[in-house]
Formats: C-alpha cells, sequence, structure tokens
C-alpha cells in the first residue's frame, strides 16, 4: 500500500524469462497487498493463460494474498482447480455466472473473500442486489483478456459511481480497477475512487525499465492522485 492505495501486480504481465526474480522483488518490496492472478479460458475472453499446473510451482513463492480474477464463463466449474483458501480473494465476473450468489456463496465456504468484476459495457445496477456478499468490486477499465489494453474512458464516470454506492449503502467492499492503470491514467483513477490498482505492462512491468525505476514512477504517480504536489 502507498497513501492508503492497495497494489496488486499482475502476474500475467511479469518477465517470464526471469519468473522468480519478479515474484521475489515483489515479495520483498514489502508494499504490495496482492498477487493478481488472471485467468482466461479462451471462451469468455479470448488467450488462454495460466493453469494449476502453473500456479501450483509458483504458489509456494507467494506469500502475499493471491488475488485470483476468473475470466472465464460458468466459473464454477475450475473453482477447486485453484484450492481457494482462507486469505485469498477470488473475483468472479457478473457477465459469466447464471447464478452469481449462488457461485459466490461457493466460494465464501472455502474460506476465502470473493470480488465481482464488470466489464466496461456492463452497469454498477448490476450489483444492487449482490453488494451485501462481496468484498470486492473490480472495474474493468479494457474489455478482459489481454495486457496492453487502452482505458476505455467511461470507466472513470463508473468508479466514481461504485464508489458513492459503496459510501451510500455504508459497506466495506473495495473498489478495484483493471486494465491500463499506467502511469498516466493512476492519479485520474485514484481521485474517482479506486482503492485498489491492478498493476500490468503500463503501471508497473514497463518497457525497458526496470522494476525499480518503474516503482518510483509508480510511487509519484500514486502521490500525485493522492493530492502531493512537486513530487
Ligand atoms: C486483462 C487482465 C489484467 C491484465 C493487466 C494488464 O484482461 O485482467 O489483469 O493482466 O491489467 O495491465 P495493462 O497495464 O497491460 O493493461
Ligand atoms: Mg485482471
Amino acid at each position: 500500500m502507498i497513501n492508503g492505495t492497495k497494489l496488486a501486480p499482475s502476474l500475467m504481465c511479469v518477465n517470464w524469462l526471469e519468473v522468480k526474480s519478479d515474484i521475489s522483488w515483489i515479495e520483498n518490496k514489502g508494499v504490495f497487498d496482492f498477487m493478481h492472478i488472471d485467468i482466461v479460458d479462451g471462451k469468455f475472453a479470448p488467450d488462454f493463460t495460466m493453469g494449476s499446473s502453473i500456479i501450483d510451482v509458483l504458489r509456494p513463492l507467494m506469500k502475499i494474498p493471491l488475488d485470483f480474477h476468473l475470466m472465464v464463463e460458468e466459473p464454477k466449474s475450475i473453482f477447486e482447480t485453484y484450492q481457494p483458501k482462507p486469505g485469498d480473494l477470488f473475483t468472479i465476473h457478473q457477465e459469466c455466472s447464471r447464478n452469481l450468489h449462488r457461485d459466490l456463496v461457493h466460494l465464501k465456504n472455502f474460506g476465502c473473500n470473493v470480488g465481482v468484476a464488470l466489464n466496461p459495457a456492463t452497469s454498477i445496477t448490476t450489483l444492487d442486489y449482490i453488494l451485501d456478499d462481496i468484498d470486492r468490486i473490480l472495474i474493468m477499465s479494457v474489455d478482459p483478456g489481454f495486457k496492453g489494453g487502452k482505458l476505455v474512458p467511461s470507466v472513470l464516470g463508473k468508479i466514481k459511481e461504485a464508489k458513492n454506492l459503496v459510501k451510500s449503502c455504508g459497506l466495506d467492499i473495495e473498489i478495484a480497477v483493471d486494465g491500463n492503470v499506467s502511469i498516466e491514467n493512476i492519479p485520474e483513477m485514484i481521485k474517482a475512487g479506486a482503492d485498489t490498482l491492478i498493476l500490468g505492462s503500463s503501471g508497473l512491468f514497463l518497457k525497458d525499465k526496470k522494476l525499480e525505476e518503474s516503482f518510483e514512477l509508480l510511487t509519484r504517480s500514486i502521490m500525485l492522485g493522492n493530492g502531493a504536489s512537486g513530487v
């Protein structure tokens, strides 16, 4: 966490030729709150990411809480594959789940925290009857599936709307933003009400930069979002 903003590096965006050292840099830095793990099924979103054979090998290296983002049609069929544990957070998409409430209860029975993700075209109002059951709203600021996407501008208003809704209900639900959470976009996202930033190729794993250099830029950007000037 920096200045009250929680941080979740996206495992999909590490340098896979140096995956062990990237994970240990993240762990040792001591400021990251979650390891964000994108699971894509090739149906709800194009492409494929990491199956259990990869996650099972990497899990022992990751001590910070795991934050699974399932971009998967009818995700309940794969919950057990990733062995949800107390302390993990599992987020499923509103658009993917025919029985959203039932799937969230199923996940909570493993003892983990739960979130619901919304694609750029999905309204916050779709969560009206599920707010009491969730720990996080994950607002997708790009269409799901790939790194390197471009922010859908209407999403900034949606972050504000989500933040106001959660406040007005007096609920303890975190607002997370995922997709093109870039050094440039972060200040506006924080000002709009983002509590947690999912950091990918535009926010932490910057091309041609060492992680330490990118981290400095990230820190400045977060400070700007929180109202600090001259940093
Ligand atoms: C995208 C996925 C994300 C990405 C991350 C990419 O479908 O859910 O978590 O890994 O957002 O970051 P960037 O900065 O390349 O858009
Ligand atoms: Mg994600």
